[in-house]
């Protein structure tokens, strides 16, 4: 239960006095001893990670917090989510919750409880506890093929969510919609030390019973597969258990309405995902004197096929020969081919977790047809700066950078610009606008993204010697053959990361051979048709698909667009340590990531500002029938209107300013103060209708 005495320091850094760096973070220290992990900046969300289990999130807490406004009760995860979801109900406006922050800072477990609040307090038709149950139950099969133990976190999201969730005019939940941004593929044959590949791959096979493990041809020991090991032996991780979340994901899968032979076929895919990963390729000359190879160990290789259902020649084919444009093969050498297999490997794994995503998207569906609002929640990879970093890094990074973009733009920029134009006074607070590490990553001509798509950029040193012509002079990207060869740096809002170039250009255009296509497609396995559509010789005029690099640009320019019509709220992670550990707070480490998330910025812009702003006529719509003088009709001016309905109210004037064309109100009390003005007026006015009504009949 809530204790209030129990608080410790500012709940809301808006009122901490005197602000400085030091303060505000030896407030968010002192609460985050307490385990108080929660501290508001006005209506943004401040979450420390604990990293241990604390007793902050049960059914009896929702309620305290349902129905309350946020600055009536200490800063909870609960308090935003309900403020979106009361937005949504009250004003039928689209929100979407933003979680932000470093890899391991907590984004996934924010939006897992942020789901269970939703879930908590909507209602309990049966309609609608299936489609919350189908929700949740997304969340752990995601959780299972997209996530994977890191260096910085035992349970990193390898891909970008975003789940919509659709609701009708009650609040209940009737459907979403599910959107992935760039799964990180390469993972599955390529590990780093100390790091996992994708959950379900251990969780299959400690969990799998043995007739299952027959079945799939598999054996239990992870160390009999090749893309399970990496150089420091980790197959388990301390924190999960998982025989028993195996149990979990087989669960979700039934609950998302999958059928029980697709369920196989996804097992299926998995096994020769293992098997193909144990495929060894020895060097052989042939009679004309060019290189090829063959495969040592073909026992993997028939039991691939028998799960597959297919003939072992043709895999064999195109696992060591090479189609060329007429027709012609020819024979690819012994590394040659450990490459086609481990793209064939990645390949078969995005398309697995694409479809699992289509399928939950039709498992999720709305049925009804009906006017709905929707609450999002974004839930990208959090900033990523490894030992070594790729392309996939480059993607994570990005998205960091448009995501950060966005949200310094709208709550930094933006919103002092219109102080500005609306003629309020104001004294600019200054910030790191990192538009121009997004221009450099991004420009249409010139970017460090765009590069890669120029067609005579064939391999990495083409693509390296571009950036050096194009991007070496700009201050954030560094280009330094003599001490770090054939890499380059980019200095990113959160700090400058070494990309080394090795892989670029493949890894972006990721086109696997027509040929594979078409075997895969050929298989009796029926999930292989789905996820290799354009195998299909009945097929034509199938179109090369669009680079990797192109894809998350078009598809995040989308996401951050649609999200400019919607109410938005934020949820600022930090992460207190490096080591996973529960009590320690680094304060270096805390100071880094406050200031590259211009946190104190924010809390000044909320000191000397607003908390909410509307057009007068809006304002005057929505609480006209507060006042008498302007309900039902109100006949003069809409700023008028608006001074004479504020003039009725017990709110003091201090609380609200007049722009050009808005009004602006100083803090989120008088907003919840005037809604629950409207909300009484309209029950009173229900009653008054309801009196009348009997009376007439
Ligand atoms: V990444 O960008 O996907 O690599 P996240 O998503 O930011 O990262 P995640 O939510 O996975 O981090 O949190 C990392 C770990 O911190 C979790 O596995 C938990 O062990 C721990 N954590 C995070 N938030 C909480 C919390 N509110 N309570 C307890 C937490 N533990
Ligand atoms: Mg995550």
């Amino acid at each position: 239960m809530l204790n209030l005495d129990q608080e410790v320091g500012a709940w809301d850094t808006v009122l901490l006095e005197p602000l400085t760096e030091d303060s505000f973070i030896t407030n968010l220290q002192q609460r985050f001893k307490r385990d108080h992990i929660y501290t508001y900046i006005g209506n943004v969300l401040v979450s420390v990670n604990p990293y241990k289990k604390l007793a902050l999130y049960s059914t009896n807490l929702v309620e305290t917090y349902v129905k309350r406004a946020p600055f009536q009760l200490p800063p909870h995860i609960y308090g935003l989510a309900e403020s979106a979801y009361r937005w949504l109900n009250d004003r039928g406006d689209n929100q979407c919750i933003i979680v932000t922050g470093e890899s391991g800072s907590g984004k996934t477990e924010a939006a897992r409880i942020v789901l269970q609040f939703l879930v908590l307090v909507s209602g309990n038709s049966p309609e609608v506890k299936k489609i919350k149950d189908r929700l949740v139950q997304a969340n752990t099969l995601l959780e299972a093929f997209g996530n994977a133990k890191t260096m910085r976190n035992d349970n990193a999201s390898r891909f970008g969510k975003f789940l919509d969730i659709e609701f009708d005019y009650k609040g209940d939940p009737i459907g979403g919609h599910l959107i992935n941004y760039f799964l990180e593929k390469s993972r599955i044959t390529h590990l780093s030390p100390s790091e996992r590949n994708f959950h379900i791959f251990y969780q299959l096979l400690s969990g799998a019973d043995i007739h299952l493990l027959k079945c799939l041809k598999l054996q239990r020991n992870a160390d009999n597969y090749s893309i399970l090991q990496n150089e420091s032996h980790c197959p388990s991780t301390t924190e999960e258990d998982d025989k028993k979340l195996f149990v979990y994901t087989k669960g979700a899968l039934e609950v998302l309405g999958f059928a029980p032979t697709d369920i196989i076929d996804i097992f299926r895919v998995l096994a020769v995902i293992l098997k193909l990963g144990n495929l060894q390729f020895v060097p052989c000359n042939n009679i004309d004197g060019t290189d090829g190879c063959s495969i040592s160990n073909d026992y993997e290789l028939f039991e691939i096929c028998e799960l597959l259902t297919t003939d072992h020649r043709w895999i064999q084919r195109i696992l060591t020969t090479r189609q060329i444009d007429d027709g012609v093969l020819t024979d690819l050498n012994a590394i040659e081919a450990c490459k086609i297999r481990d793209l064939l490997c990645n390949t078969l794994y995005s398309r697995l977790f694409t479809w699992l995503i289509n399928q939950i998207n039709d498992s999720i569906k709305a049925k009804s047809l009906g006017k709905r609002r929707v609450l999002g929640v974004l839930d990208l990879y959090g900033f990523e700066m490894f030992k070594q970093n790729s392309f996939e890094q480059l993607i994570i990074n990005y998205c960091n950078e448009k995501v950060h973009q966005f949200i310094t733009n709208i709550c930094l920029k933006d919103e002092q610009e219109e102080m500005v134009k609306e003629g309020l006074e104001w004294t600019k607070i200054e910030f790191f606008n990192n538009i121009v590490i997004c221009q450099l990553l991004e420009n249409e001509n010139h970017g460090v993204l765009s590069l890669l798509e120029e067609p005579h950029i064939h391999t990495d040193g083409d693509y390296l010697t571009r950036l050096e012509q194009c991007c070496s002079g700009h201050m954030h990207c560094l280009i330094d053959e003599v001490n770090s060869p054939n890499s380059f740096q980019i200095r990113h809002f959160a700090g400058p990361v070494t990309y080394k170039i090795q892989g670029f250009v493949e890894k972006n255009q990721d086109n696997l051979p027509k040929d594979h296509s078409r075997v895969m497609f050929r298989c009796d396995l029926k999930i292989m048709q789905e996820l290799f559509p354009e195998g299909n010789p009945k097929r034509c005029n199938v179109k090369k698909p669009m680079s990797k690099a192109s894809q998350i640009q078009v598809s995040l320019n989308a996401l951050l667009k649609s999200l400019n019509n919607r109410q938005n709220h934020y949820i600022r992670c930090i992460k207190p340590n490096e080591m996973k550990q529960p009590r320690i707070f680094e304060v270096g480490l805390v100071q880094h990531q406050i200031r590259y998330m211009c946190l104190l910025s924010t809390v000044q812009v909320w000191r000397s500002g607003y908390c909410h702003k509307m057009p007068f006529i809006l304002f005057l719509c929505r609480y006209k029938m507060i006042c008498p003088h302007t309900w039902p009709k109100w006949r003069g001016s809409a700023v008028e209107g608006v001074s004479v309905l504020l003039r009725s109210l017990p709110i003091p004037g201090a609380e609200f300013t007049f722009g050009r064309t808005k009004l602006f109100i100083r803090s989120p009390r008088t907003v919840f103060e005037l809604e629950d003005f409207r909300r009484t007026r309209l029950h009173d006015l229900a009653l008054l209708i309801q009196k009348i009504w009997r009376g007439y009949r």
